[in-house]
């Protein structure tokens, strides 16, 4: 079949080749399945989730096209090519070849929904007008044939002039023709180019040549878009080439060209003419039937169902965090013990033996025994986003979030900083907006993420009673933890509030976000995901937090001054030469601690402590807790691994190994006790708000261009915290 409206038009410039690689760029409309097409070809394991806006920069891997390597790249889901938000940016900076490191894409695989092609081809048809071959990959036919819709891909390849593979990525259906087609794709033509709006095209042509002839280079191809997408990104980078005096003649032209209405609105509809006579004898569908996933949205969707619902799931969360992680976690405990005992069996006591017990074993074990409620955690977040609640729940809290200035798409991005705000702020680039993204991004590390789930864990089972209510469906250390989620949630709010108020006061944004239907999650795949998450969190333990331990322990060991021995020696020959039996045994346990806590007091660490210790002397925290605080200023959750080993090398009774039961018995010098109810709930404050983690400062730092907004991060929440803290302990003595 040929179409009139395919027009031969003159190439593009060819782009220059710096790298030589061969590059294709994977693209397509928001959760079409592109991750897990790329995951698919190239073995990475790049995050995938049902929801739109999982991906949010590009990623690269190599895959072999006929013998030959092939640089795929995995790009943010877009609707269109009239980029609004950073996100959208990178797919078409990569596509236009503005990336400085990567080569313009020699082939497109494009991805599409194959139970929504009609929307999916408005951007097919967009990129066909790239001068770059296209293979369409139609993803989801399994779907596709379970809702009664066929696609006859021969014919609508031909229309298109492109080559169509239909596939099924999610079990891998289908890759291996993908790859052929790429293998021709590449060294094959350009479709040819559908000229929708002639008469902006033309003028797109003569505004590009006479930039061309006055030495500004762009494209006729970005004029033209430039012209059509009002406020967009091809509009910014016409204004940096053309100048001022060009511009405002690019407006009066792109008034001029608009009859009635706006030159993409024009574009629309002729574009979606086009795509209704292209699929006409293509695509067939039976009658829409109610799916289960439908009928659960019409009830999950009701402002108090929708409300209702999510603090179930939550609390549900929260409880199982408690009670099904006991019997692994014991067991993680028991071995720990287990180590302990067959070290201090074999090896005689000395630097050695205490570099593994105290070090390695306190240090490392206390936060490799909290694996099993961070896999619970991620196992609920994973769930969770392949199932499709996730942007459910965006547009629950759509109005919520409009009442402090921001919408719907904020919350994504919060939610996902419950695993950790990293990829929280991340998330945060498919915000067009750039005030309400950096409030957004402010907001996040305030979530509680994964990595102060140990920090509460440890606190809440040491000091918070184990009582249960409702016949055992909710205990109370679920419920105090839930409490310190909902204080992350309310500190991030009031962020949100504060800002959006004052230095990034502006217009509440619009929220649009595409429910997806809802899906089982492979359990498979969940497997998958969650194994990973272990084996990142076994790294770190292995890596980071043993370095941490060791560094500790040894600033805590160190030095040992002969008085300080030789002064409990001889106090230790007093009471043998004076006391007998019982009575000597528990002297001597006595001295034993004496000296331990004297050794420890003025070890390197010690000394440090001291010189820390009055920043903190308001709060009611000891050199300990002052001291690990700050020591865990990189990674918040290192503070674990550094309490266990300064309890373990100041408690001379090797045998009590749990880290919860040390920090129960915990005495000051003058015997009272150090964490007290005003201390740990302080302790619980400072931890919910203030900014342990360097990785987050980074982050923040690249996503907002500058050292501005993190130092605000960290000073601001640093001072929520101290002044939380500060409160409670005021309040409870
Ligand atoms: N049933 C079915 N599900 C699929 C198929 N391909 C992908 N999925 C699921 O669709 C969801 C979206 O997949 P992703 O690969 O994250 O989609 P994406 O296009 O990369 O999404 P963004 O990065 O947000 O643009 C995931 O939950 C996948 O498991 C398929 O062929 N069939
Ligand atoms: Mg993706």
């Amino acid at each position: 079949m040929h179409n009139p409206e395919y027009q031969s038009v003159s190439t593009v410039p060819d782009p220059d080749n710096v790298t030589g690689q061969t590059v294709v760029a994977l693209i397509g409309n928001p959760n079409t399945g592109k991750s897990t097409v790329f995951n698919g070809l190239t073995g990475l394991k790049q995050k995938t989730a049902n929801y739109p806006g999982v991906t949010v920069e590009r990623h690269t891997g190599t895959i072999d096209v006929g013998g030959r390597p092939v640089t795929l790249v995995d790009l943010p889901g877009t609707y269109a090519l009239s980029a609004q938000s950073p996100d959208e940016m990178v797919a078409i900076d990569v596509l236009l070849g503005h990336v400085e490191s990567l080569d313009r894409p020699k082939a497109i695989l494009a991805v599409a929904d194959a139970t929504n092609l009609r929307r999916n081809l408005f951007l097919v048809t967009q990129l066909a007008e790239l001068e770059i071959p296209i293979v369409l990959a139609v993803n989801m036919v399994d779907l596709a044939k379970k809702k009664g819709i066929t696609t006859d891909c021969a014919q609508l390849a031909q229309a298109l002039g492109i080559q169509i593979v239909p596939i099924v990525a999610s079990s891998r259906g289908g890759l291996e023709p993908l790859i052929e087609a790429l293998a021709t794709a590449i060294h094959g033509r350009p479709p040819k180019r559908t000229i929708l709006l002639p008469e902006v095209h033309a003028a797109a042509e003569e505004l590009w040549h006479k930039l061309d002839t006055a030495g500004r280079h762009l494209t006729p191809y970005e004029v033209e878009r430039a012209l059509i997408d009002a406020h967009g990104a091809a509009e910014r980078r016409f204004e940096l080439i053309a100048g001022e005096p060009v511009f405002a003649e690019f407006q009066d032209l792109r008034t001029r060209l608009s009859t009635g209405s706006s030159l993409a609105a024009m574009e629309a509809k002729a574009r979606y003419d086009l795509i209704d006579r292209l699929l006409e004898n293509v695509e067939t569908r039976s009658e829409p039937k109610m799916t289960f996933g439908d009928h659960l949205d019409r009830v999950t969707n009701r402002p108090v169902i929708s409300v209702l619902l999510f603090v179930l799931v939550m609390a549900t969360v929260f409880q199982a965090v408690f009670s099904w992680a006991t019997p692994l976690m014991d067991l993680i405990d028991g071995t720990a013990g287990y180590l302990n005992d067959i070290i201090t069996d074999t090896l005689p006591d000395g630097a050695l033996t205490s570099l593994l017990t105290d070090g390695v074993i306190a240090g490392v074990g206390s936060v490799v025994i909290f694996l099993p409620q961070i896999l619970i955690l991620f196992a609920f977040i994973i769930f969770l986003e392949d199932s499709g609640y996730m942007p459910r729940v965006a547009f629950m809290a759509d109005r919520m979030m409009r009442s402090v200035g921001l919408s719907g798409q904020s919350f994504i991005p919060m939610l996902s900083s419950y695993a950790c705000a990293v990829p929280g702020i991340m998330a945060t680039r498919v915000i067009p907006e750039r005030r309400d993204r950096i409030a957004t991004m402010l907001a996040a590390p305030l979530m509680t993420c994964s990595a102060r789930l140990p920090v509460y864990a440890l606190l809440i089972s040491a000091f918070v009673p184990e009582r249960y209510f409702l016949s055992g469906l909710l205990n109370l250390q679920g419920l105090v933890l839930l409490g310190l989620y909902l204080l992350g949630i309310l500190g991030g709010i009031f962020t949100a509030l504060l800002l959006k108020k004052t230095a990034l006061n502006g217009p509440t944004p619009t929220f649009l976000i595409e429910l997806p239907p809802y899906r089982l999650p492979n359990f498979r795949s969940v497997l998958i995901k969650l194994l990973a998450k272990a084996k990142i969190f076994l790294t770190r333990a292995g890596t980071v937090i043993f370095t941490v331990a060791v560094l500790i322990w040894s600033l805590a060991y160190f030095p040992r001054p002969q008085p300080i021995l030789d002064d409990y020696d001889n106090r230790r020959s007093v009471a043998e030469a004076s006391l007998q039996g019982d009575v000597l045994d528990r002297r001597l346990a006595e001295i034993e601690q004496l000296e331990t806590s004297a050794l420890l007091e003025q070890s390197l660490l010690g000394r440090t402590g001291r010189f820390v210790t009055p920043v903190f002397a308001p709060l009611g925290w000891d050199w300990k807790i002052s001291t690990a605080v700050i020591a865990g200023f990189p990674a918040r959750e290192v503070v674990i691994a550094i309490l266990g080993t300064i309890y373990a090398v100041g408690d001379a009774e090797n045998n009590e190994n749990a880290l919860v039961n040390r920090l129960r018995s915990a005495r000051h010098p003058d015997g009272s006790i150090v964490f007290t109810l005003p201390v740990v709930v302080g302790l619980l404050i400072f931890y919910a708000f203030c900014l342990q983690c360097v990785a987050t400062i980074a982050v923040l730092y690249r996503e907002t261009n500058g050292w501005r907004w993190p130092l605000f991060a960290w000073t601001y929440m640093t001072a929520l915290g101290y002044a939380g803290a500060w409160i409670a302990y005021r309040i409870g003595s």
